[in-house]
């Protein structure tokens, strides 16, 4: 059985997970490889808490079946390995619950032209849970471990999903720094045990970080030097494909160069300071996006003066929303929103808009800004017409070769009509 093929009980994984999650449905993968269930539709993004049933799944082999009796988490890259099994990661260290908006790195790869390969997601990509679990920082402790954030400047950690087929390791390295500060070994789910497609018994997570790198069925965390390479990992087979050549941005066919380690980790920054070549899909670029009207809705207003509740969602990685503005024309004009609710780093906030629409049509659009000066770009660029620099100088979204890391608003822009009653 090829990677590059397609595997024979795909479809019928993929039955059984919409059966689990009837507010899910089957996404269009070009290339027929991943097992992908989208969330149901925007309306998901009118609520803070993405339930289990609307939540997104996303992977590319089969899922593994883990007995989590006999299941363990090797920590490794130490003076003395340690093997953690899932009653020490419950039993022997403290309990945190995190909240971490989940947004699969190829959220909007359907909205690049030309189209890219792979899964053809609208915006339908992303969910917000409480995951909860062991702190990262305890785990690494017990090992030895024990910098602050700022001191584990230039080593990494490696995440290896106990999905790795046909020797091909699912291996994902996330900075020292971000796994002490605030990232967690996740066996719950909305006060739930973590269902086997996210991850059972046990998975990363990563706040406010692209959904790639929350490796799920964590089989081993390996301390390093450097990134994830070609054989830089203690096992059979390829390791670097999930880290080094796909889940990058960059402008055409070719293979991005390998990095050891880079200076720069936020995605946004790596692309706009051009620090990195081809830059690492790590944590979320700023987004918003409206749950409340639904597209293609018709409203019907009791009275001439009633007004509209405009909701929805905002997030940005690792930094603050600073606010979010509406637009009612297709972007022409704007209007600030109220940015409101829980407020946890790592995850979405939601917004609102109180709205006095005149009968019409109308294109309603959301634009969010964050704490560094980051403003959502309005749309994503034409390979055929400009150039990748001048996309990024024109503060477009570069249209890029995998369909990563879109966050441009035209495309998430929904259609209402308002009529008043007689
Ligand atoms: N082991 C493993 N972990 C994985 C993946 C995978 O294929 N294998 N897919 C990743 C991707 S691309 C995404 S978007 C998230 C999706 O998490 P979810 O299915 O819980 O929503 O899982 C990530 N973790
Ligand atoms: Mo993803």
């Amino acid at each position: 059985m090829s990677t590059d093929g397609e595997r024979p009980q795909r479809h019928e994984e993929i039955d059984a997970i919409l059966d689990r999650k009837p507010g899910t449905r089957e996404v269009r993968d070009e290339a027929n490889r991943y097992t992908v269930v989208g969330a149901a539709d925007r309306s998901t993004y009118a609520d803070w808490l993405t339930s289990i049933e609307d939540h997104f799944v996303c992977h590319r082999n089969r899922m593994p079946e883990i007995d989590a009796d006999s299941w363990s988490v090797s920590l490794t890259g130490l003076d003395s390995d340690i093997s953690l099994s899932m009653d020490t990661i419950q039993e022997e260290f403290p309990t945190v619950a995190v909240a971490h908006t989940m947004e699969c790195a190829g959220n909007g790869r359907g909205q690049h032209e030309p189209e890219t390969s792979s899964v053809q997601w609208g915006c339908e990509a992303a969910g917000t849970s409480m995951w909860t679990g062991t702190p990262l920082r305890s785990v690494l402790r017990a090992g030895g471990i024990d910098d602050a954030p700022e001191e584990a400047n230039d080593r990494w950690l490696t995440a290896i999903g106990g999905d790795s087929v046909d020797e091909e390791v699912f291996a994902r390295s996330i900075p020292l720094s971000k796994a002490i500060e605030d990232s967690i070994l996740a066996y719950g789910m909305n006060g739930q045990p973590l269902p086997k497609e996210h991850g059972y018994p046990v998975r990363l997570i990563v706040p406010g970080w692209y959904g790639v790198n929350n490796v799920k069925w964590l089989d081993e965390l390996r301390v390093m030097d450097s990134m994830v390479t070609e054989g830089s990992l203690d096992r059979p087979g390829t390791h670097a494909r999930w880290q080094q050549s796909d889940y990058r941005l960059y402008p055409s066919e070719g293979e991005p160069a390998a990095h050891e380690t880079i200076a720069e980790t936020g995605t946004e920054a790596q692309l706009r300071s051009g620090a990195v070549d081809h830059p690492y899909t790590f944590d979320a670029m700023v987004m918003s996006l409206i749950g409340r009207p639904g597209d293609e809705e018709a409203i019907e207003l009791a009275s001439a003066n009633a007004s509209i509740e405009i909701l929805g969602v905002t997030w940005s990685g690792d930094d603050a929303i600073d606010g979010v503005e509406i637009s009612t024309d297709g972007g022409d004009s704007w209007a600030d929103a109220e940015v409101f609710g829980p407020d946890y780093a790592g995850a979405w906030r939601l917004f609102r808009y109180g709205w006095r629409p005149d009968p019409g049509t109308y294109t309603l659009c959301s634009r969010a800004s964050d704490e560094e000066g980051r403003t959502q770009p309005a749309r994503i660029s034409d390979p055929e017409k400009e150039e990748w620099s001048e996309a990024i100088e024109s503060e477009t979204f570069p249209w890029n070769e995998g369909g990563y890391a879109a966050n441009a608003y035209v495309p998430n822009a929904i259609e209402v009509t308002v009529t008043t009653a007689e």
